[in-house]
């Protein structure tokens, strides 16, 4: 398997499932401006969209989409609990994360990352993230210590990572306690400490 990447992009969460699930891919990093891989090749021949993360399998089949993805990396070593079994209810309140993390908390973050947005759309794009993670932290504060409790999950990966795009962005995380005690002991898993190792974010 090959996943394509950019540090520090959303496609983190699947290099950390990797890593959690211990399964093994080659990494291959883009430059999404120049759409050039790391080894100059074209990226928009791989995945027409121009977008990481891109998975690309032994088979030649490509899958792209994190939350898809995710959810494959994590069925092909399904011992390792980073997702509920397939047509189980748990499985859909997995689905239900994976959705409103890239519905309603990606997205607005896209908005306050990209140069074309125009400035007096940013306050509102802050707003929805500020009143996203108050959602979370409300959960986080019913139950945890993971999103769907006990187990950490592939749900989890992908939240941390907007959790580390909070910083980038100096959103404080001050105001929801239960985020930032959570983005703290995510960020303590071995398996995410060398994800984030690798793509340049720890020593
Ligand atoms: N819907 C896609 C969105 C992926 C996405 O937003 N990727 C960003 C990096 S975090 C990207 O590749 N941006 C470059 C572009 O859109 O041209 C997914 O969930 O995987």
């Amino acid at each position: 398997m090959k996943l394509y990447f950019t540090p520090g992009a959303c496609s983190l969460s699947p290099h950390i499932v990797l890593r959690e699930a211990g399964l093994a891919a080659d990494l291959e990093q883009v430059d999404l401006k120049t759409k050039k891989t790391k080894s100059g090749a074209d990226f928009t021949a791989v995945n027409p969209k121009g977008q990481v993360p891109t998975l690309v399998l032994d088979s030649g089949e490509t899958l792209t989409e994190g939350p898809a993805i995710v959810q494959y990396l994590a069925d092909q070593k399904s011992q390792s609990g980073l997702a509920p079994r397939a047509g189980t209810f748990d499985r859909y309140r997995l689905q239900e994360w994976l959705n409103f993390i890239t519905a309603e908390i990606h997205k607005p973050f896209g908005a306050l990352f990209a140069s074309a947005t125009p400035e007096d759309y940013k306050p509102i794009a802050r707003q929805t993230v500020a009143a996203r993670f108050a959602h979370v932290d409300r959960h986080l504060a019913a139950g945890g210590p993971f999103l769907m409790g006990a187990q950490f999950t592939v749900a989890d990966a992908y939240l941390f990572v907007m959790t580390l795009w909070a910083g980038f962005m100096k959103i404080d995380l001050a105001p929801w306690p239960h985020i930032k005690a959570y983005a703290e002991r995510v960020a303590a898993r071995p398996q995410v400490h060398e994800a984030l190792r690798e793509e340049g974010l720890a020593k």
